[in-house]
């Protein structure tokens, strides 16, 4: 017979890795743009009520469903699915693929970290690091397919991917717990100190002036709800499979709503503490070049990041130790992300395939390694980035959302049944407001913005990109994403699914 279900040692480690995963890249590198992209001080508004309405709720339908269900996504809906499991099991594939997607890049700009914490020492980017981080080190080319390979981008990446497989295999206690205990207190001691020194900085306050002046009209635009809800979504890893798969290895009797309280607190305050020193810092950066906020380039995305961060490093007193804080916080709050989605994907595997908990991490390690190094390390992984997390986002995990909730509330009518699970220990008791904001005002919220988003999509591309390269890397994703779904549910089950966790219980 199977082993036993691997558990986390207790409530603590659980807690910490499912902080670790939430706070990751999307809190340090993706909230502070898209907050002020979106209405800046306004934005916090659908930002909370996103959180409120979805966030949580969908976090405690996440840690129900892989709690009473016990197992990876997979596992969770066929079982779920009860008559026609057969048929449910491929949105857990589908929640596999979205992870196993943003695993190929998620990784690539922890490499990039990884690099720039080094670079950080002697501020190798020069006078220009804009042109540093496209001509030099990305080398970055038209939009295309290339073959070209960048060492500088290589290695650090296959770095990343052989410690994401050492920790996976060494499984749930002994790799993630354990490398999530280290990490996170020391990411926040890091992160603590770096936005402590930025609120020291001429300009400082400029900064966050501009970050949290509302602009009230944004309130208006649909494309502003529907970077909140995403946002969240992605910042506290649910709706793709990571909280499910997270809270299968919990034991039996756990308090799940409570926790998961802590978690979300933890990271939004995170998120919110992120986008105050980023933007005191790009109020000193401001200052420094005598021009206001609004003036500057590059505070979204890629290049707040690894073009504006690195320019400001070179202008500041203790600039060195300031970058390594900056890029060694990504590395640690992007790392302990990446273990969570990749074991999303390795535990799918692992159980539909009747593998080992340390064979399953190697193949699926070694198979996403090669993707990720094929796209990523070569001069057009930065386009094909940015696409594949647009479209991952807005368009995936939105999607996948809807579906989730539609089938368990609607199709399946388990509702109260997972309310009853989520209080029979939890000490927060969710009720009727949870069933309504779940069931009713998410999916369609959801359905409404998705449609929006597509509709944009469609009529307008995306940052002037040709066509055929949003089909094949933007599109061509989401239907990856569903014929993965398709064949991988088509598979047999090399063993029952309860021979890994006693079902039913
Ligand atoms: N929650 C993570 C973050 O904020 C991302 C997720 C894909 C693990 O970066």
């Amino acid at each position: 017979a199977a082993p036993p279900r691997e558990q986390w040692t207790g409530q603590f480690g659980f807690i910490m890795s499912a902080i670790g995963s939430a706070v990751g890249l999307g809190n340090i590198w993706r909230f502070p743009g898209v907050a002020y992209e979106n209405g800046g001080g306004a934005f916090l508004i659908p930002y909370l009520i996103a959180l409120v309405t979805a966030g949580l709720p969908i976090l405690f339908l996440d840690y129900a469903l892989g709690h009473r269900f016990r197992g990876s996504a997979p596992t969770v809906f066929r079982r779920i699915g009860g008559r026609i499991g057969r048929f449910t099991e491929s949105l857990g594939w589908f929640q596999v693929a979205i992870a196993f997607v943003i695993g190929l890049y998620y990784t690539a700009i922890i490499g990039w970290a990884l690099s720039y914490f080094v670079f950080s020492f002697d501020l190798r980017w020069g006078d220009d690091p804009t042109s540093f981080l496209t001509d030099e080190y990305l080398q970055v080319s038209e939009p295309g397919l290339s073959t070209t390979f960048v060492p500088g981008v290589l290695i650090p990446l296959v770095f990343v991917w052989v410690a994401v497989i050492a920790v996976l295999a060494a499984g749930v206690k002994k790799g993630l717990e354990r490398a999530n205990v280290i990490a996170i207190p020391a990411l926040g001691v890091a992160f603590l100190v770096l936005v402590v020194r930025a609120l020291f900085l001429d300009g400082a306050v400029d900064g966050l002036n501009a970050l949290f002046t509302p602009n009230w009209a944004a309130l208006g635009d649909p494309s502003v709800w529907i970077a909140a809800y995403s946002q969240i979504f992605f910042s506290l890893s649910i709706a793709f499979g990571i909280m499910v798969t997270y809270s299968s290895y919990r034991k039996r009797r756990a308090n799940l709503t409570t926790p998961g309280l802590v978690v979300a607190f933890t990271n939004c305050s995170f998120e919110l503490l992120a986008g105050i020193g980023v933007f005191a810092t790009l109020g000193f950066f401001a200052f420094q070049q005598g021009t206001t906020i609004d003036q500057l380039d590059g505070i979204t995305g890629v290049g707040l990041s690894f073009m504006t961060f690195p320019a400001i490093v070179s202008q500041m007193p203790g600039g060195p130790l300031f970058g390594c804080l900056f890029f060694g916080s990504l590395v640690l709050a992007g790392f302990t992300s990446l273990i969570s989605i990749l074991q999303v994907v390795s535990a799918g595997v692992q159980e539909k395939f009747g593998l080992t908990s340390r064979s399953a991490p190697v193949v699926v390690g070694a198979v996403s390694a090669v993707l990720s190094i094929l796209l990523f390390s070569t001069t057009t992984g930065l386009l094909a980035l940015d696409v594949m997390d647009e479209w991952a986002n807005n368009i995936g995990i939105e999607f996948s959302a809807v579906v989730v909730t539609v089938l368990v509330f609607w199709v399946l009518r388990r509702g109260r049944e997972l309310e009853y699970h989520l209080n029979a220990v939890s000490t927060f008791k969710v009720g009727r407001i949870w069933l309504f904001f779940v069931a009713v005002l998410a999916p369609v919220l959801l359905t409404y913005m998705l449609y929006e988003r597509i509709k944009d999509l469609v009529l307008d591309g995306y940052s002037d990109m040709p066509g055929w390269y949003l089909a094949t890397f933007g599109w061509g994703t989401i239907v990856f994403c569903i014929i993965a779904a398709i064949v991988l549910t088509a598979f047999r089950w090399v063993r029952s699914p309860d021979e890994f966790t006693p079902w039913p219980p």
